[in-house]
């Protein structure tokens, strides 16, 4: 007969052993985490980097977070706000990690629940993608069996209990938590493992995990690379070349944003968490819906058409007043206006719906498109085939409509349809529909809370009516009349216009300047502050400077 005494003797000679369990749980717990994390990536180098589970719950996660925590991201972190999205879901992750190790080694069910309900989330987020396909919840359901594998290896395991409960000392209550010390309520008698050679396996998991994960984001860059293809493009004259803008449009003024903003510095708004990579050849185009005749295009019959330059100021509605969402450079791209009188627009329609090749959607009132503005299916941009980050191999702009409503990038669809059949992405979460760009003018001389010297200081910026036009713009000192700007050479009502004043800055101190637009239409830049939610933000830009 087994001696009870001798029994727990046993027992508390065996607790010593995972000393400083809990740090070492918790740590067990991480190295499954990252495990999980790192098997997902490179199962998702196979299936594609969208199915990675971190990247799929990231991407939920951007369409179901409420608009208001969308813009407080995009002006927060600006083009940033993907990174703190994927480094918060790690941390997240981490942290809960952290807290599934002790669980886990007291419930050995958690080894398998807890991983399992990761890789349904994971999974779920993959499915629920607008592009999805079957094979895309394979990384989540590989990388919970791999956290599931890992804490089954670093973890004590739990041995049968002896019939009778050993009648030790009573379990110590920690004072006023009513928790149990895990001294005194063992919740598993480990094997007689080395402490050491379990860090020493852990520590191996984690060098092979990220190992894996590297070797899958290396295989995930070569199956998705598009830079040769991007850069063994050979872009055709266009068939309309548009004149250099007027020298005088471009003030040689420091500090000022460059007339054309080159392609590297635009600026880059979207919810890809990885962009998506589409090479020329396997890229169509679908014109379809309430049209006579569908049209499909591949990239050489898009090229075959006759191509049209345009100039042109793309802005965010997102962007808060004197913000930096806007860029203008020169598009290269085929008439879109052309192709959808090709394929015969039928009475009735409304909306023309673009679908990128990530799904999401943008709408654009079919009206602005055939108006006879330049609208085009763009495939460079400042001289280049589109960067990655901008559409890459094409994408649709059309002037005088914000971004969300009018430039889908990496578009691979476009249906012809209404606006009360279907709502775009944005639309759906309560934007504008029209997204017409406001008036907006902008400081950029003298920078914000610069110090200048007292006597004539030059004050500069930009303002856009996109598709209407700058007809005058003016400044004011502390609240004092408006004064009228002067104005650079027009390059076109699509395109932004630079403005210049001299201010006789004689008081010392500081000062605040105002500047405000009127578009060619005669309608002066509103006044009222509002923010960019729902149809893009209103105000007058201001600064303050001070004078010494
Ligand atoms: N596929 C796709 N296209 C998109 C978006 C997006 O999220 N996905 N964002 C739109 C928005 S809100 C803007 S302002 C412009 C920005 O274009 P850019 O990143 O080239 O400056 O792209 C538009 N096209
Ligand atoms: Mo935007």
């Amino acid at each position: 007969m087994r001696d009870v005494s001798n029994d727990v003797t046993t027992v508390r000679a065996r607790r010593r052993v995972p000393a400083g369990a809990l740090p070492a749980r918790m740590a067990y717990g991480i190295t499954a985490a990252c495990a999980a994390v790192a098997v997902g990536e490179a199962a998702a180098a196979f299936v594609r980097p969208q199915a990675a589970p971190v990247v799929a719950i990231g991407s939920a996660a951007i369409d179901l977070a409420p608009t208001a925590v969308k813009v407080w991201a995009v002006r927060s972190f600006g083009t940033s706000d993907k990174t703190v999205l994927l480094a918060g879901i790690h941390a997240t992750m981490g942290v809960l990690a952290a807290a599934l190790g002790p669980v886990a080694a007291r419930r050995r069910a958690a080894t398998v629940v807890l991983p399992t309900g990761f890789g349904l989330l994971g999974a779920w987020a993959a499915l629920a993608r607008p592009d999805a396909h079957p094979a895309d919840a394979l990384p989540s359901a590989l990388a919970a069996l791999a956290a599931t594998a890992v804490l089954l290896l670093l973890l004590p395991h739990r041995r049968p209990r002896p019939a009778v409960r050993p009648s030790g000392p009573e379990p110590q209550r920690h004072p006023g938590t009513g928790a149990t010390s895990t001294r005194d309520d063992p919740p598993a008698t480990p094997h007689p493992r080395s402490g050491r050679r379990t860090a020493l396996t852990a520590g191996a998991v984690i060098a092979l995990s990220a190992g894996l994960a590297a070797a899958g984001r290396h295989l995930a860059d070569r199956r998705n690379d598009v830079s040769e293809a991007r850069a063994g493009l050979t872009l055709p004259r266009p068939a309309r070349p548009l004149p250099p803008p007027p020298s005088r449009a471009a003030l040689p003024i420091p500090g000022l944003a460059p007339l054309h903003t080159p392609a590297g510095d635009f600026y880059r708004v979207d919810t890809a968490l990885t962009l998506p990579r589409i090479d020329p050849r396997d890229w169509t185009l679908r014109i379809h819906g309430m049209v006579d005749r569908p049209v499909e295009l591949s990239f050489a019959d898009l090229l075959a058409l006759p191509l049209e330059e345009l100039d042109h100021t793309l802005s965010c509605v997102s962007g808060e007043v004197g913000g930096p969402y806007v860029g203008t450079t020169r598009w290269l791209g085929a008439s879109l206006p052309a192709l959808l009188r090709r394929a015969g627009v039928r009475a009735g329609a409304d909306q023309l719906l673009g679908r990128s090749k990530d799904g999401m959607t943008i709408g654009t009132p079919l009206e602005c498109v055939l108006d006879g503005r330049t609208a085009l299916l763009v495939v460079a941009m400042d001289g280049a085939p589109l960067p990655v980050a901008h559409g890459f191999p094409c994408r649709s702009v059309v002037p005088g409509l914000y971004g969300y409503t009018s430039a889908t990038k990496w578009l691979v669809d476009l249906e012809v349809t209404t606006f009360a059949a279907r709502d775009p992405y944005w639309v759906q979460r309560g934007w504008d529909r029209t997204g017409e760009v406001r008036t907006a003018s902008r400081i950029d001389v003298p920078a914000a809370f610069a110090r200048v010297r007292a006597g004539d200081v030059t004050v500069a910026g930009t303002a856009w009516a996109t598709h209407r036009g700058v007809a005058a713009v003016e400044l004011r000192v502390d609240g004092g009349p408006w004064q009228e700007a002067e104005l650079a050479a027009d390059a076109g009502p699509d395109m932004w216009r630079q403005w210049h004043h001299t201010w006789h800055a004689a008081v010392p101190g500081t000062h605040r300047l105002e500047v405000r637009a009127t578009d060619a239409t005669g309608a002066v830049q509103d006044e009222t502050r509002r923010p960019p939610f729902p149809s893009g933000a209103t105000g007058w830009h201001s600064t303050v400077v001070t004078v010494h």
